[in-house]
């Protein structure tokens, strides 16, 4: 595809965002897939497998999180795992085909020597053969600089909401904040994983505001994770009114028309969504999900139950020819 390629645009207005959002579904699907098709193998999924090597405690007051010290989720305060766990988790991702890790910390930003241990677990993570992926908080220069010499493939860093409901959400760093450390990652050549939930009560207004942001981003983060809240009782968002899942695979496919060459990933959200909503997503241009029981706190689908899923959809592990290939005849479909 040639760098001029005009479908890759950086001047989205709003209004063209919510006008597609606007769009009758069966339109706006079709476009999603016609983009999705011109840049992508429809039938191939990324899969990525998350590792929190440092659990709970965290500072931030983000409403979402079952992290944040403030809120009293029953998640216990661990301290930064040692290297040889991580990377006997490592190596189980990799058994069960997938071609990414991703290690959270619970910090608003990396501290003293806990970024050179940490530093140490990507660049031997790496060695296995697997793209590495972190979630640390906020990154001054220095610390990207160290990530990057680490080998780190991508950073993850969501902007979580619009600049105009962020402040419903997080009040202790800025929409700024976060821009500033999306743009020191970019710069120092690293791959941008950043994406949001949806699902905390905002409007599709907000929605459309977020994946404008992002689409008119200097580069499109090369990876869009799309959550559905998790609500984890303890935290503020617990009990807010869910999301309708029609409305979930809009987000996924207004995505995917905007950053045709990113991957989209279908996010947190999975264990309570429905396979047709899964199997929808999927057709409006999601093609990366976490893969494997746990995310960082919560539950994700069975290994098992992805894996019958992917069948029942004719989908395949990008990168890893036939892992999720049927061994015996399709039974799924009947059930
Ligand atoms: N502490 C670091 C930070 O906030 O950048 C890294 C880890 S943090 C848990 C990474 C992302 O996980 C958040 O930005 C948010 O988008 C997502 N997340 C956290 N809790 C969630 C929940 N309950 N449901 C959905 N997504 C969630
Ligand atoms: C992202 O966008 N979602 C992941 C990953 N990046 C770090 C995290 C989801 C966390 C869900 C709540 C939990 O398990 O604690
Ligand atoms: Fe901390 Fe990250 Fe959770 Fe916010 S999302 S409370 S920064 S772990």
């Amino acid at each position: 595809m040639s760098q001029h390629d005009q479908a890759i645009r950086h001047d989205w207005r709003l209004e063209e965002v919510q006008a597609l959002f606007d769009l009758p579904f069966n339109d706006l699907m079709f476009r999603a897939q016609t983009v999705h098709r011109r840049y992508h193998d429809p039938n191939a999924v990324q899969v990525s497998t998350l590792l929190s090597i440092k659990t709970g405690a965290c500072p931030e007051d983000c409403k979402y999180c079952p992290q944040s010290v403030r809120y009293d989720t029953g998640v216990e305060r661990e301290a930064l795992m040692e290297l040889e766990r991580v990377l006997d988790a490592a190596g189980k991702a990799k058994d069960a085909g997938a071609t990414r890790f991703c290690m959270g910390a619970a910090w608003r930003s990396p501290k003293g020597k806990d970024l050179v241990r940490v530093a140490e677990m990507i660049s031997q993570v790496k060695a296995m053969g697997l793209e590495t992926c972190a979630t640390l908080g906020m990154l001054d220069d220095e610390q990207t600089r160290t990530l990057k010499e680490a080998g780190l493939d991508y950073y993850n860093h969501n902007l979580d909401t619009s600049e105009e409901f962020y402040g419903e959400i997080i009040t202790t760093r800025s929409y700024q904040d976060r821009l500033d450390t999306l743009e020191r990652v970019r710069d120092a050549g690293m791959n941008v994983c950043c994406g949001g939930i949806v699902g905390m009560g905002e409007s599709t207004e907000d929605r459309a505001s977020m994946l404008r942001t992002l689409a008119n981003l200097p580069e499109h983060p090369q990876s869009v994770p799309i959550n559905q809240l998790v609500q984890v009782a303890g935290t503020p968002l617990a009990g807010v009114e869910q999301v309708d899942p029609i409305d979930f695979v809009r987000t996924i496919a207004v995505a995917r028309i905007l950053m045709p060459r990113s991957h989209v990933r279908l996010s947190a959200g999975r264990t309570e969504m429905a396979d047709e909503t899964q199997a929808l997503c999927f057709l409006a241009g999601a093609n990366s999900i976490f893969y494997g029981e746990k995310l960082l706190t919560t539950g994700n689908p069975d290994v098992d139950n992805d894996r019958a899923l992917f069948r029942r959809l004719g989908l395949s592990f990008e990168g890893e020819k036939c892992a999720a290939a049927p061994a015996e005849p399709q039974q799924a479909a009947q059930a």
